[in-house]
């Protein structure tokens, strides 16, 4: 059981949940800062300051990759970090530390895959109507296109969007996360589009500004239903790519228009009432050429045919498989999730996250011992492989995440990292899983 040759191991991470120095060398302020101080979304009343001090310990975090062997790092830059206001002003030193951070990697062998927007949207920007602003896809080109300015020479694979779907609905429609708006559908579906433009005059942005040919993809929430049985697949691949009323969590209305440039003929039904002004250039926009569509899988949901020919949703098992996110572990969901989405948009695929939270502390002998989480990965990788061997053009795995870091509005309760972080000494043993993935890794997937 060998991973192609060219296969990618790597971690994953992003800038606000590990970072920290939240008022430092000139960062203005981001829509996550703000709801941690002033909304009580976070569970534990904490923030993203320090998180794991990474401003201050990436050239230790760079040992650590080395030591665990990873051979790629996916980062995500902060937006406010370069551009404090969001627009216009540079600041020079938050270029500088990423010119820095991707330099270490690149002398130390880690390939930089960097993502350009996971949420930290900036707080300034925020004020001027965030993402309801119809100028807020040109904000994005502007901060793409100036990371990309400095950073190209060095990093060859980027992705502009992490999870568009959180984003928008997580944070514009339930208001889990920030910025904490319940707004209605409309506008959710106008902040949606934006989104969307966005990421298209990001692209363009990017190939103006690029030093190198580049490798761009984008990286959204892959919602994956399996078939309970093989005579199950065109029931769960419709499933799959379903648009539902009601909520932006889906596949296609983000994707269709990204690898196909039209928005699915049944979302335009589930929405229809509620749908933003489409302009007539704006699926060439968002249609841009990109190479490879990055999939963050986590679990997934079964179906199966009832006895009418419906769907039927096959309800976990009783006390069944489950991570300390309340998340069912789905492994086939690595199988199914590439095998469909390759089907319907011919693209490479990454996996840009997966992994799980479990409820992990230091041992008496030092260590941290987190065997479910080495099972979950291998059952998952497993799956993956044989994606693979199935015909599908997977080209890597990000395991989520190399550090424990700050989940959101799970604060620091959810630990996911292949790394332990004791957020009051800054320490960061390895764990099993962490030593394992390194064994994995050597072998190129002969271990499992
Ligand atoms: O921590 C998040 C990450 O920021 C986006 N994808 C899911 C992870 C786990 O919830």
């Amino acid at each position: 059981m060998k991973f192609p040759d060219h296969f990618i191991w790597g971690t994953s991470t992003s800038s606000y949940q590990i970072e920290g120095a939240v008022n430092e060398d000139g960062r203005g302020s981001s829509v996550w800062d703000e709801a941690c101080r002033y909304q009580s979304i976070v569970q534990d009343g904490r923030s993203g300051d320090p998180a794991c001090d990474h401003y201050h310990r990436w050239a230790e975090d760079i040992g650590i990759m080395k030591e665990i062997g990873v051979q790629a790092y996916r980062m995500s830059i902060s937006w406010p970090r370069i551009l404090p206001d969001g627009t216009s002003k540079i600041n020079q030193k938050g270029l500088d530390f990423y010119l820095r951070l991707v330099e270490e990697l690149v002398k130390n062998g880690v390939t930089p895959y960097i993502t350009l927007f996971h949420w930290d949207f900036p707080y300034a920007l925020y004020r001027k109507g965030g993402m309801l602003n119809d100028e807020s896809p040109d904000w994005f080109a502007e901060y793409a296109g100036i990371v990309t300015e400095k950073l190209s020479t060095l990093v060859s694979h980027w992705i502009t969007l992490n999870e568009p779907q959180c984003y928008i609905d997580l944070g514009h429609r339930i208001g889990f996360h920030a910025p904490g708006l319940t707004l209605p559908m409309n506008e959710v579906l106008r902040a949606a589009h934006n989104m969307l433009l966005a990421h298209g005059k990001m692209v363009m942005a990017m190939r103006a500004a690029a030093k190198q040919p580049l490798k761009i993809g984008i990286a959204p929430a892959c919602m994956v239903v399996c078939p309970e049985n093989e005579k199950d697949t065109a029931l769960a691949r419709n499933e799959t790519f379903r648009v539902k009323a009601g909520t932006t969590f889906n596949n296609t209305w983000w994707l269709d228009p990204v690898f196909l440039g039209s928005y699915p003929e049944d979302g335009l039904r589930a929405y229809e009432k509620d749908l933003p002004p489409i302009g007539a250039d704006d699926m060439k926009i968002i249609h841009q050429p990109i190479d490879f569509l990055g999939q963050n899988i986590y679990h997934g949901t079964v179906v199966r045919k009832s006895a009418d020919g419906r769907a039927e949703y096959v309800a976990p098992k009783a006390g069944g498989e489950m991570t300390d996110m309340g998340w069912n572990v789905v492994p086939q969901s690595l199988y199914w999730g590439p095998k469909f989405f390759y089907e319907r948009y011919r693209k490479p695929i990454i996996i840009s996250e997966n992994g799980m939270a479990n409820l992990d502390w230091v041992s008496a002998d030092g260590k941290v011992h987190d065997p479910q989480r080495i099972e979950f990965m291998r059952r998952y990788i497993r799956e993956n492989l044989r994606a693979i061997q199935d015909g599908v053009d997977v080209r890597g795995y990000f395991y989520w995440s190399l550090l424990d870091n700050f989940e959101w509005e799970r604060g620091y309760t959810k630990r996911f990292g292949l790394v332990y972080v004791d957020y009051e000494t800054q320490q960061r043993p390895i764990k099993d899983s962490g030593r394992w993935y390194h064994d994995l890794i050597v072998s190129n997937g002969e271990i499992l």
